[in-house]
């Protein structure tokens, strides 16, 4: 007989309230709470999930094999920040056929694109920042990236309404982990930006609409393994799978700032650094700064993994958060460290902020290098290319808020270029 032993449960009929309460570190919590790395709890109307953290528990969650993604994701989920139909939601053949539309955008060419448009759209800013009494970090990247976004994925943008569509980009990603008044506007921005989209896939395709070589019309035009176009809404739903989550790079954007504020030594160095050390801070910022909670999936078929027996159906949580924060895995876990990323044996399991395993074959998040470059110019500017002052504020971010912010979205006052 194989080892079979009973996990530690997480009492009660339903423990999404505590999940709402603890945040980030629900799952941490309860680990540390058990001493295990896996237990059994409720969540979502009741249903038996399985919280694991760490490496073994991110290979085991990223094997194809036992688990997948179909039915994972809950409604809230689906009509806010993924779409109906997403390719976070698919499983097997046709996922790996559409995430190679996706892994397609980030060539090197396009890379570099986007590079040097996040750096143009940042000097139209610094220079309107000059300006300003008082910028507020979070709400003008939200608008920046807004822009990037747009110009990068050749969807036409007005500037009359850029505040709107920045708005309902932002809050897609604001909504999912929220209720009342914040959940809903994130729906009625999924209709409102999912029309706005859906019109320009349907006037490309009835060739009212030029788009070339843009990544808008390698959607419109994209056919599945079995040759035929999405449907137009779907399009849409992929099209916001690539302008939302560059709006979300925002809160890397003032993390990376935070974190040159807050850690005077760590930052120095970014002043004479190479580009190395640059990266090292950034990955820093990924792994210390609490963004995506955890990852959501089903037992595809029975299998039994550590002693405990995964029944086909349940729903898996990995915690993103917990396993880099892991001490198994990280020394001094809660101290922050760029250094601690010199000369690290690349890992797809152990460093998981957006994710873990393969590109292709998984579900791993593709804009990984794109949101490590936009966040590289970010610490470059705020060390090397701006005078600025950060005035008093409540700069705080909370552990229960889905994504997590400073309180007061960092503040900044007196901004100067250097050239
Ligand atoms: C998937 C995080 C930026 C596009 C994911 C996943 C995470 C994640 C945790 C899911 C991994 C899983 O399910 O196992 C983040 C964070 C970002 C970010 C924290 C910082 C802002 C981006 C960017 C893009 C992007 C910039 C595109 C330009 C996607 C897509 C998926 C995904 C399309 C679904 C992949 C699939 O299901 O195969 N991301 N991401 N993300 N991300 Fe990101
Ligand atoms: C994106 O895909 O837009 C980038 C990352 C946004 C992170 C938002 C974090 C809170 C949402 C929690 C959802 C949990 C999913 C299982």
């Amino acid at each position: 007989m194989p080892y079979r032993e009973q996990i530690p449960i997480d009492k009660g009929i339903d423990n999404s309230l505590a999940l709402m309460t603890e945040g980030y570190k629900y799952i941490t919590n309860r680990r540390e709470r058990f001493g295990r790395d896996m237990f059994e709890t409720r969540l979502l109307g009741g249903q038996r999930a399985i919280c694991i953290a760490g490496e073994e528990a991110a290979k085991v969650f990223y094997d194809e094999e036992k688990i997948m993604r179909k039915g994972a994701a809950p409604k809230r989920i689906r009509q806010t920040i993924f779409g109906e139909k997403a390719i976070q939601t698919m499983d097997g053949a046709s996922h790996e056929h559409r995430k190679a539309l996706f892994m397609s955008f980030m060539s090197e060419d396009k890379l570099k694109e986007v590079v040097n448009i996040t750096r143009d759209v940042y000097d139209q800013f610094i220079q309107k920042w000059e300006e300003m009494d008082k910028v507020v970090l979070f709400e003008e990247s939200k608008e920046l990236l807004t822009l990037v976004a747009c110009r990068w994925a050749g969807v036409p943008l007005q500037s009359g309404e850029v505040k709107q569509r920045t708005n309902e980009l932002a809050a897609l990603f604001d909504s999912a982990a929220a209720i009342g008044p914040r959940h809903w506007r994130g729906r009625q921005a999924r209709n409102s930006a999912e029309s706005w989209i859906r019109n320009m896939i349907e006037q490309i395709r009835s060739g009212n609409m030029k788009a070339d070589e843009t990544i808008l019309s390698k959607i419109a035009n994209y056919r599945d393994s079995q040759g035929n176009l999405l449907n137009s809404q779907v399009a849409a739903v992929e099209v916001l799978n690539i302008l939302r989550p560059i709006v979300a790079i925002a809160v890397y954007m003032t993390f990376c700032a935070l974190a040159i504020h807050k850690f005077p030594k760590q930052s120095e160095k970014l002043s004479d650094a190479d580009d190395a050390y640059n990266e090292m801070f950034v990955q820093e910022v990924r792994r210390y700064y609490p963004f995506f909670p955890f990852a959501a999936a089903r037992v595809r078929k029975d299998f039994l993994w550590q002693g405990h027996d995964f029944k086909k159906g349940n729903l898996v949580l990995l915690d993103i958060y917990g396993t880099n924060h892991h001490p198994k895995l990280w020394k001094k876990p809660w101290l922050f460290n760029p250094n601690r990323f010199a000369n690290r044996d690349d890992n797809p399991f152990d460093f998981i902020p957006q994710g873990g395993g393969d590109y292709y074959e998984g579900h791993r998040c593709p804009g990984e290098w794109l949101t490590i470059e936009v966040m590289k110019i970010t610490t470059d500017i705020f060390a090397r290319k701006m005078d600025y002052n950060v005035p008093a504020q409540n700069l705080e971010y909370s552990m229960m808020r889905m994504p997590s912010l400073p309180k007061s979205r960092f503040v900044f006052t007196s901004v100067k270029k250097i050239n």
